[in-house]
């Protein structure tokens, strides 16, 4: 098979430091570890979620708007405009970047929470530095072209608790992210988020020290279709709660995101594949429309 990103290029670019899994990393997902991220924090950002979480239900409402863009946002369901159904999940979502916000308990959440994102941030960059070198272009040129010194960045973490019928509810719907790309920690239970490949639902297990990343859709239309964005879903267990932390990186909101120039050249037959948007109205279309790759599908040429 023609890979257009070999993952060779990725692993030599991050062979000191990261290393990323052998995997398909153009199909979207990648296994990394030799991260660099104490354990220690790994467990102690689970634990202030966790504090969180054990909150009141009163205290925990304080943070449950409707805004899309709402710095703290706690709530219980996916996509709230667009279903009647609820998801059987909790969630927490802060935005950490370009301003950082917190909840004000449980106390420990701010130090821990400011920690976690820089180093996700750090990684983050250094995954998006090889990306662009697998592309054939200087190592900046994703951060650079994508405005990432003002990135958004959104730390989330989602509970689900377990399901006396798993069977019969989602934890979260088959979806694409509308970031560039997010990293995944989830604790040490039963396998439930699951990644579409070839057609089929395969899970990711929770391996102890690594973080998956998943490529979103901004990565998809900046790559001009070389690496896919990843269609994931979340299904339910009977048996314990899961927990998952999240950190997802976006352009700024009213950066213009397009195909790289430097991937278009309609004379070699290698078209724009993806119409510019701004990011800020990409998320928009996407929390009205969150089916699949729908909005992905929308921005095609
Ligand atoms: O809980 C997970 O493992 C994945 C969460 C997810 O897909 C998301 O927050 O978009």
């Amino acid at each position: 098979m023609a890979c257009p990103a070999p993952l060779g290029l990725i692993a030599g670019r991050l062979a000191e430091g990261l290393v990323t899994l052998p995997h398909t990393s153009y199909e979207g997902w990648q296994r990394i570890v030799n991260h660099g991220l104490v354990m220690k924090l790994q467990t102690a950002m689970m634990d202030a979620f966790d504090g969180f979480f054990d909150l009141t239900i009163e205290e925990k409402q304080h943070y449950m708007g409707q805004e899309l863009f709402e710095p703290i946002r706690y709530g219980t369901s996916f996509n709230e405009a667009a279903v009647d159904v609820r998801y059987w999940r909790d969630y927490l979502r802060i935005i950490a970047h370009p301003v950082f916000s917190y909840p004000a308990k449980p106390l420990n959440f701010r130090k821990i929470s400011e920690e976690y994102t820089r180093n996700m941030r750090d990684i983050s960059i250094e995954l998006l530095r090889a990306i662009s070198e697998s592309l054939g272009l200087p190592e900046a040129t994703m951060e650079e072209a994508l405005q990432l010194k003002s990135c958004i960045q959104l730390l989330i973490s989602n509970l689900y608790p377990p399901c006396p019928q798993p069977e019969l509810a989602l934890g979260l719907p088959p979806h694409s992210d509308s970031s560039i790309l997010t990293i995944v920690m989830q604790s040490n239970t039963k396998a439930c988020l699951q990644v579409q490949h070839g057609g089929k639902w395969v899970p990711v297990e929770a391996i102890s020290n690594s973080f998956f990343v998943i490529l979103g859709d901004i990565m998809e239309i900046a790559s001009n279709g070389t690496y896919k964005s990843l269609l994931h879903r979340v299904v339910l267990n009977n048996e314990s709660t899961r927990m998952s932390i999240v950190s997802t990186i976006g352009p700024p909101l009213e950066a213009l995101v397009s195909p790289l120039p430097q991937l278009v050249d309609s004379i070699q037959n290698r078209p724009a594949l993806f119409r510019e948007t701004t990011y800020k109205e990409y998320v928009q279309l996407q929390k009205q429309n969150q089916e699949e790759k729908s909005v992905l599908n929308l921005m095609k040429l």
